[in-house]
């Protein structure tokens, strides 16, 4: 059986100034593409709201104001020139966009494109922060009030031979986001994140921002022998300064790629697919090994008991 392969890129994003013009921004992400497939790279994925400076790190009241920053018609009307370059290199690409439905509900979103159109969307879970201006916070983190809970679960699409699933920023976080994936055969997790180097209400992991950004990756990769591939918008955006790092994981865990700007980079690796499979035959071959009978109830709510703020 011919090895299954794909040369795939992280599009890392420098920062997207609130005042950038849409057309702008378009240009940078087309150019970026076309470096990758210069590369070699036939997959490509961007960062977590790669259209738009990352609106939630502040208090917006206007209602319009704030759909400025959501795409209505997905993708032809937002990514188009994106769509013919894709088409032209024979690349699909992931990336992440602020949605807005017909109904009006909101959602931090991404999708997998190529050059005929959408082939799957995914709306981000995990939403980290608050819904309510935090006045002592020297950002925001509004995400709870600027987009609803996802709703489209964790799809898992073929592409190129490839099993390929989506994440958003705070997902990387939580195992079950890979979990969730690998149970459904992803072997690539696509993980656009913007991610400032200080949390306002937990300065202590400060130091730590840069190393938990890569733990959680590695992490979810190697125990779900799954490719993780993270794509930054980094730098400092509208007094915003955030991690890059953006990196390609393998299913041993090991970074095989990684920025090293806090600037638009482009991170080139070839992807092993059969690599999942090995891994999965036999270190974390889930039905000889998993015994999900004798887990209980592991996806229930926490014990209100217990002594933590608990959700629900
Ligand atoms: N950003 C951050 C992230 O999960 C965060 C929020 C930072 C949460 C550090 C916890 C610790 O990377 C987004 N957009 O989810």
């Amino acid at each position: 059986m011919n090895q299954r392969t794909l040369t795939a890129a992280a599009i890392q994003l420098g920062p997207i100034p609130l005042s950038a013009p849409r057309n702008e921004v378009l240009d940078r992400l087309v150019a970026l593409l076309h470096t990758a497939a210069d590369a070699g790279a036939t997959f490509v994925v961007y960062p977590e709201l790669a259209l738009t400076s990352f609106f939630p790190h502040w208090r917006i009241d206007d209602r319009n104001e704030l759909l400025q920053f959501y795409e209505t018609d997905f993708p032809h009307g937002s990514v188009a020139p994106i769509m013919r370059a894709a088409a032209q290199r024979a690349v699909t690409f992931e990336i992440g966009y602020a949605e807005v439905t017909p109904e009006g509900q909101l959602f931090n979103t991404a999708s997998l494109v190529d050059g005929t159109g959408e082939l799957a969307r995914y709306r981000k879970v995990h939403l980290p922060g608050f819904a309510d201006e935090q006045p002592e916070a020297q950002h925001q983190l509004l995400e709870k009030g600027y987009f609803g809970v996802g709703n489209l679960g964790f799809p898992v699409t073929e592409v190129q031979r490839a099993r390929v699933g989506m994440a958003i920023c705070n997902d990387r976080r939580w195992p079950e986001t890979y979990r969730l994936l690998a149970l459904q055969g992803a072997e690539i997790a696509c993980i656009g994140y913007n991610t400032p180097v200080a949390t306002p209400h937990l300065p202590e992991i400060d130091r730590l921002t840069h190393f938990q950004n890569h733990l959680s990756m590695q992490a979810g990769a190697y125990q779900n022998s799954m490719w993780v591939i993270g794509a930054a918008k980094a730098g400092v955006e509208e007094g915003v300064d955030q991690i890059g790092g953006s990196a390609i994981i393998a299913p041993s865990g090991e970074i095989v790629a990684q920025a090293h700007s806090v600037e638009d980079e482009v991170v080139v690796a070839e992807i092993d697919l059969d690599m999942c499979t090995r891994y999965r035959a036999e270190v974390f071959n889930f039905l000889h090994h998993r015994r999900p009978e004798l887990y209980g109830p592991i996806s229930a709510a926490m014990d209100p008991a217990w002594p933590y703020p608990m959700a629900r």
